[in-house]
């Protein structure tokens, strides 16, 4: 792999006020930041645009339609890989991602340069029950999906992607562009051999008077999940003898350290 070059992602649909402050949050992290508006109209880019005619650190693509997170980001991945980045961290829009660990996930992906680094959510109080429960079922399929390879999180979107392993997979196929983004990228790159390194971060659900924005829609996008892991499993069936292979090398590999 060539030398390791990272840049934030963050894609965006109508996501209010907190766009904004997290763009300035991550900047004051990290160098390159790229933000993907997702056919947004609520006007929360306009500052964004504008910080970025004084910022050459920080890059504003716009998809004219609502095309789902998954095309965000593959829109930003496609044109960072062009750029010559190697690793991509993703990061949500709207304030739940904790940017101060930033350069610590950077950290952990440029010492592991062919690994996915996976945040792994620590809920606090304002956490939804449902939302919390819900995951664990997601976070269970997917650990069957991947013969245990150590998913620690399916779902959490604070997380550092190697590019063109990435890319290559979503280029593969027409999944993966919505809601399905998240566990399908992480259980796809394990079979592809990329290993997961898990490492906590907090998460913040921020009440709607707090600037707290969601467009999970709970019927809409467990059905999506559904889906997704039912192509998932047929997935993994065929290709089982791989993936055996894979789990056992992955195995004596940890018995070695
Ligand atoms: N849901 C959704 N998010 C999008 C879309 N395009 C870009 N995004 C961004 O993807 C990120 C995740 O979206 P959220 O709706 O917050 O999903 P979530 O964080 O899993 O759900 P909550 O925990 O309820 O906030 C945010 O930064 C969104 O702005 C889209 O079409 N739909
Ligand atoms: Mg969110």
């Amino acid at each position: 792999m060539p030398e390791p070059k990272s840049l934030v992602l963050i894609p965006s649909y109508d996501s209010g006020a907190k766009l904004m402050e997290t763009v300035q949050a991550a900047r004051a992290q990290w160098p390159d930041v790229w933000v993907v508006v997702d056919g947004s109209t609520d006007g929360s880019d306009a500052p964004v645009r504008e910080a970025a005619l004084s910022d050459p650190g920080l890059r504003v693509f716009t998809l004219p339609q609502n095309s789902g997170k998954g095309a965000a980001v593959l829109h930003g991945l496609r044109a960072a890989m062009a750029a010559g980045f190697t690793h991509a961290l993703t990061m949500d829009a709207d304030g739940q991602h904790p940017a101060s660990l930033i350069p610590a996930f950077m950290a952990a992906a440029e010492a592991e340069t062919d690994a996915m680094i996976l945040g792994l959510p620590r809920f606090g109080e304002d956490a939804p029950q449902l939302r919390v429960r819900g995951r664990k079922i997601s976070n269970w399929w997917a650990n069957v999906e991947t013969l245990g390879l150590g998913i620690g999180d399916s779902l959490f979107g604070f997380r550092v992607y190697p590019i063109a392993p990435l890319v290559r997979i979503m280029e593969g196929n027409r999944w993966m562009r919505r809601f399905d983004f998240d566990p399908e990228a992480a259980v796809r790159l394990c079979w592809a051999g990329i290993r997961p390194v898990n490492l906590g971060a907090p998460v913040r659900y921020l009440r709607p008077e707090e600037g707290g924005v969601s467009h999970f829609r709970y019927g809409r996008d467990n059905m999506l999940l559904t889906f997704m892991h039912t192509r998932l499993v047929l997935g993994m069936v065929m290709r089982l003898p791989w993936l055996l292979k894979l789990r056992w090398s992955a195995g004596r590999e940890a018995r070695r350290k």
